[in-house]
Formats: C-alpha cells, structure tokens, sequence
C-alpha cells in the first residue's frame, strides 16, 4: 500500500507497513507485530520525539562503546526491517560486527536476515550459532563465539529482560533501546536509551562519530554522570507530564 507523504500519521504508518512486509516475508514473527504495537503506544506517551532523557542515554552509550574492547549489535526480525541501514551505519562507526539472535529462532529466519543484511553489504555473525550463554532458557541462549560470546558490550533492542540479565551474569556492559522505561529489559540494562529504535540507532551514531574526538578520561566522565534508574524516571515524568 502506498501512504500519502502528506498523512498526519505516515511515519508510523510507514514503520507499521515495514513490519507487515516483514512479516510476508518470514523476517518478523507474528507476535513481533504485538511488540511494534506495544512500542508505538509508548511512543505516542512520549511525544514521538527523542526526549532529552534519551538523549543523555545516548551520550552515556556512544561513551560506553568507545571504550569498549569488543562491542556488538545485536538484531531480531523488527529491528532489521525496521532500521537495518541505520545499524549498518552505526556498525561501521564502531568498526564492529552485527549479530543476528533470535527469540522465535529458526534456521529459516536467520538466513533471511542474514540476506538482508547482505542486501546492505555487511556480513552478519549468529547464524547457526553454537555458545550457549549459562541461565538462559530460551533460543536467545545462543551466540556466536567470533561474537556476543566474546564481547564486553552488547547492544540490544526489541528485547527481553531475560536475556539482559543473561548477558549482565555473563559478564556483558549492556545498551538497550527499550521505548517502555518500565520493562525489565530497560530496569536490566546499564543503559537504557527510552527511545524508538527509528530514531535512537542514526542519533546514537552521531554521538559516537562526535565522541571520537574525546580523550578516555572525558568519556569516563560522561559515564560517571550517568545514572539508568534515575534517567528512567526522568522518562516516566514526561509520560506523566504528557498525559
Ligand atoms: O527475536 P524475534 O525476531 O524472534 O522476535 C522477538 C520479539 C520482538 C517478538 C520479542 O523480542 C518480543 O516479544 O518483544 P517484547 O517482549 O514485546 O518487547 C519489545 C519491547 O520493545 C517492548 O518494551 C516495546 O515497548 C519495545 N519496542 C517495540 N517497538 C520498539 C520498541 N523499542 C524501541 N523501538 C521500537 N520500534
């Protein structure tokens, strides 16, 4: 369907199609529909606009990364569809891989992601992935040893709270990009940036292009000032505020 440019509500419906042609496709799961739902409710609360908690979160991030050894992106079916050239573009900037993991795992769906990606020119890591990560019950347990296994921090979105922890127990910095502030995955996180992934991946590349230019003290320093649970109420403020 083609969606008049002039529509009040059309980058949301754009974001809405992507996900239903996703979908036909076999790259998101059904129920990645409920979470897009679910994301475009919290979006509407927050004005549809990167609030300035986020912005911080997003500082605080880009630090992290940089001072990272190994980071890594970490996609599913939504995000794929969703923002893939902004993550190719944010993978670049950090010099470091994308990794497919699923919750709805299967073989078929990695492969067209891993298509997908290819589309974009990248090769992504996690298909057919082999290292289990300890205390993790579902498929998402799985990683790739060139990749999450072996990193020090994961970047994470559309997410489950489970896999946060995980990642946390098994020693992983962990950014999430969550619009709920209320989930267990932003609760989880050591950054929680409250934001729609369609903004938050191109913002958050643009930090860390600016924050490349710093010494590592300065971006300790950026980290220091950051606080996850209180930037998370600064976001349940503006909601409140909102309605
Ligand atoms: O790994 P897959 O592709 O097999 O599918 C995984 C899904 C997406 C189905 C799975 O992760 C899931 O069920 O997610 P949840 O539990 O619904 O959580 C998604 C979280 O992301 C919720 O807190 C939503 O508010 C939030 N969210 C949804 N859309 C966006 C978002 N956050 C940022 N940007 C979005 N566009």
């Amino acid at each position: 369907m083609k969606i008049p440019k002039k529509h009040p509500r059309s980058k949301s419906l754009i974001e809405r199609h992507k996900i239903e042609e996703g979908m036909k496709m076999g790259i998101v799961t059904p129920t990645g529909m409920v979470a897009q739902g679910r994301g475009e409710a919290f979006d509407y609360l927050l004005g549809e606009r990167t609030v300035a908690p986020a912005r911080g979160a997003i500082s605080a991030a880009a630090a992290l990364f940089l001072l990272s050894d190994f980071p890594v992106i970490s996609v599913n079916g939504n995000t794929t569809v969703l923002c893939g050239k902004e993550i190719v573009a944010l993978s670049k900037a950090l010099s470091c891989p994308i990794e497919v993991n699923l919750f709805y795992r299967s073989r078929k769906r990695e492969k067209l992601i891993e298509k997908e990606f290819r589309k974009l020119g990248v090769k992504i890591l996690g298909v057919d992935a082999r290292k289990k990560l300890k205390g993790l019950e579902s498929k998402r347990a799985m990683v790739d040893s060139k990749g999450i296994w072996k990193s020090d921090a994961v970047l994470v979105m559309l997410e489950d709270g489970d896999r946060t922890e995980a990642l946390r127990r098994n020693g992983k910095k962990v950014v999430a990009i969550d619009l709920n502030p209320l989930s267990r995955t932003a609760k989880k996180a050591n950054i929680s940036i409250v934001d729609n992934c369609t903004r938050a991946v191109s913002l958050l590349t643009k930090e860390i292009r600016k924050l490349k230019k710093k010494k590592n003290p300065e971006l300790r320093r950026i980290i220091k000032g950051f606080n996850n649970n209180r930037n998370l109420k600064q976001c349940v403020n503006l909601i409140r505020k909102g309605i």
